[in-house]
C-alpha cells in the first residue's frame, strides 16, 4: 500500500486515515531487523542511556555495525518508570560537572534529535525540615555556585511564594525551614527520550533488536567474543553494558563482581487535577517529590525499599509513608486518588554514584549503579560512555567513575545530593 505523504500523514486527514487502517501505514520509527552474526559493538539494555550511548558510537565516533539488544521493549525499564526529575544540583566537583554537562545537553536536546523530549524547566526545590537539612544546602548551593550551576538557598516565604499550595506553617510535622532551588532544573518526557534515541540511532545505522534477552558472554583469553541472548549468539568485539537493575547479574555472567544492590523504588501517579504545581518539590527527609505532568497527574515518588530485589513492584509502606508526608506537606492533596503504582529497579552504589567503566575484561564494558538518579544524566551519560567505549579509555568527565575507585578508596559520596536515600 502506498505510505501516507509527510503532509497527510500530519494532517488531522492523516490521523483520521491512520485510525480507520489500524495504523498499519504508519511510517515506523524505527527498523525491526534481525541480529546479523557480529557487530563493532552490542549493547546490552535498551533503556535510555544504551539507546543515547549507540547514538552518540554512530554520531560522533562513526561507529554504525552497532547493536543495541533488549530483553523487553526499548524504554520500558526504568526510563519507562521513573519521575523525571532533572538537575545538576550534585556536592562534588565530579558529580556536578557530569550531571551540568547532562543539563547543558538536555537544554538542546529536542533539536539534536528533531524530536520533542519536553525539557520543561520549570525549576526544582529541595526542602529543608532542620537546621541540619539547611547547612547541608547552603554547603551544596556554595559549592554549585562555584562550579557555575545555577542554585540558590531560599528561606522559607521564598518558598512558599513559589509554591503557594505548600504547608508552610511551623506546626507541620515537616516544618519548611528553607530549600535549595536550581531554575534551570525541571522534568522531560521519558518516553521521547528513548524514542528520540532510538530514531536517530536507527537512521544512522544501529541495529535496535527488541525480545532478545542477553542469558551469557562469551570470552576468550580475557577477550569478549560476544553475547549469547534467546535469539541466539551474536558477536562482537566489543560489548557494552547499560542494563540498570540488572548490572549484578549480567557482571555475573563475566565472573566479575560488581559493588552494587538492586533494590525496588516506586512511584504513583494521580488521577489528572487542573494546573496547580508549576515547580519539582523534593523532599528527601521524608522521601516524597511531586511535580505535575502535562496531563495533569500529580507525579510522586516514593523512597527505595531497604532490602534487595528484582520485583518491580515494592512494599507497601514505603507508598503509605510516602503519601503521608505528601498530604501534610500539601493537605489540599489529601482527597486527591491515585490512579496507579509501580517500582522499577535501580542499581545503587556504595557511594551513590555511578559506575562508567572498562572492565578486568577486554572489550567488555559497564554503565550502571546511577540508583534512583540516573535519567537526569541520559544524554551525558550516552555520550562519555560512548567515547570510553569507542576509544578504549575513559572520557575526562568520567575518569573518576571507573571501578578502580572502589580499590583506591576514592569514593565520591553523594547521599546527600542523590535524591532518594539509598
Ligand atoms: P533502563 O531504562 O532500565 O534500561 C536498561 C534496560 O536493560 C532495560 O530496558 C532492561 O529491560 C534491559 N536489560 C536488563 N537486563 C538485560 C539483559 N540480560 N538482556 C537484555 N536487556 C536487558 N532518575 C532521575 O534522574 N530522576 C528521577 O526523577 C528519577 N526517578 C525515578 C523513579 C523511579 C520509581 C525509578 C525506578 C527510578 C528513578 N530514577 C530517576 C532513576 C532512573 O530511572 C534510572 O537511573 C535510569 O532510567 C536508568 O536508565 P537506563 O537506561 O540505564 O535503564
Ligand atoms: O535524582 O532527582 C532525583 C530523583 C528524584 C526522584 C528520584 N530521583
Amino acid at each position: 500500500m502506498k505510505p501516507f505523504s509527510a503532509k497527510s500523514r500530519y494532517s488531522g486527514l492523516g490521523l483520521i486515515k491512520n485510525a480507520l487502517s489500524y495504523h498499519e501505514n504508519w511510517q515506523r520509527a524505527w527498523r525491526s531487523p534481525e541480529p546479523k552474526p557480529d557487530y563493532d559493538v552490542v549493547i546490552v539494555g535498551g533503556g535510555g542511556h544504551g539507546l543515547a550511548t549507540a547514538y552518540y558510537l554512530a554520531k560522533v565516533h562513526g561507529i554504525t555495525n552497532v547493536a543495541v539488544v533488549e530483553k523487553g521493549y526499548l524504554g520500558g525499564g526504568n526510563t519507562a518508570r521513573n519521575t523525571t526529575i532533572i538537575r545538576s544540583n550534585y556536592l562534588w566537583d565530579e558529580a556536578a560537572h557530569l550531571y551540568e554537562f547532562a543539563m547543558k545537553m538536555w537544554e538542546n536536546l529536542s533539536q539534536e534529535l528533531n524530536f520533542n523530549v519536553m525539557f520543561s524547566q520549570r525549576g526544582v526545590l529541595n526542602l529543608g525540615h532542620t537546621l541540619q537539612d539547611m547547612r547541608d544546602i547552603e554547603r551544596r548551593v556554595n559549592a554549585n555556585r562555584l562550579n557555575g550551576i545555577d542554585s540558590f538557598a531560599l528561606t522559607t516565604s521564598e518558598v512558599q511564594e513559589i509554591v503557594p499550595l505548600l504547608n508552610c506553617s511551623p506546626s507541620s510535622r515537616y516544618p519548611v525551614l528553607g530549600a535549595s532551588w536550581q531554575p534551570r532544573a525541571g522534568v522531560a518526557r521519558h518516553d521521547a527520550v528513548a524514542w528520540g534515541y532510538a530514531r536517530g540511532a536507527d537512521a544512522l545505522g544501529v541495529d535496535l533488536i527488541q525480545q532478545a534477552e542477553v542469558t551469557g558472554i562469551r570470552r576468550r583469553n580475557g577477550a569478549v567474543e560476544g553475547v549469547e541472548t534467546t535469539r541466539g549468539f551474536i558477536g562482537a568485539r566489543k560489548v557494552a553494558c547499560v542494563a540498570s537493575g540488572n548490572s549484578g547479574a549480567l557482571a555475573a555472567m563475566a565472573g566479575l563482581r560488581l559493588p552494587i544492590e538492586s533494590r525496588p523504588l516506586q512511584a504513583l501517579v494521580s488521577e489528572p487535577l487542573r494546573p496547580c504545581l508549576d515547580t519539582v518539590v523534593m523532599s528527601n527527609a521524608v522521601h516524597g517529590y511531586i511535580s505535575q505532568s502535562d496531563k495533569g497527574d500529580l507525579v510522586i515518588g516514593a523512597g527505595a525499599d531497604s532490602y534487595n530485589g528484582y520485583g518491580q513492584r515494592g512494599s507497601f509502606h514505603v507508598i503509605e509513608h510516602t503519601l503521608q508526608a505528601i498530604c501534610e506537606l500539601f493537605p489540599m492533596f489529601s482527597r486527591v486518588r491515585m490512579n496507579r503504582q509501580w517500582g522499577g529497579i535501580v542499581d545503587t552504589c556504595p557511594d551513590a554514584c555511578p559506575v562508567i567503566s572498562k572492565t578486568p575484561v577486554q572489550g567488555l564494558y559497564f554503565n550502571c549503579g546511577w540508583g534512583t538518579g540516573g535519567f537526569k544524566s541520559t544524554p551525558g551519560s550516552g555520550y562519555v560512555f560512548a567515547d570510553t567505549v569507542a576509544n578504549d579509555r575513559p572520557h575526562p568527565l568520567a575518569e573518576a567513575f571507573t571501578i578502580d575507585r572502589f580499590y583506591s578508596g576514592a569514593l565520591i559520596d553523594e547521599h546527600g545530593a542523590a535524591g532518594v536515600a539509598h
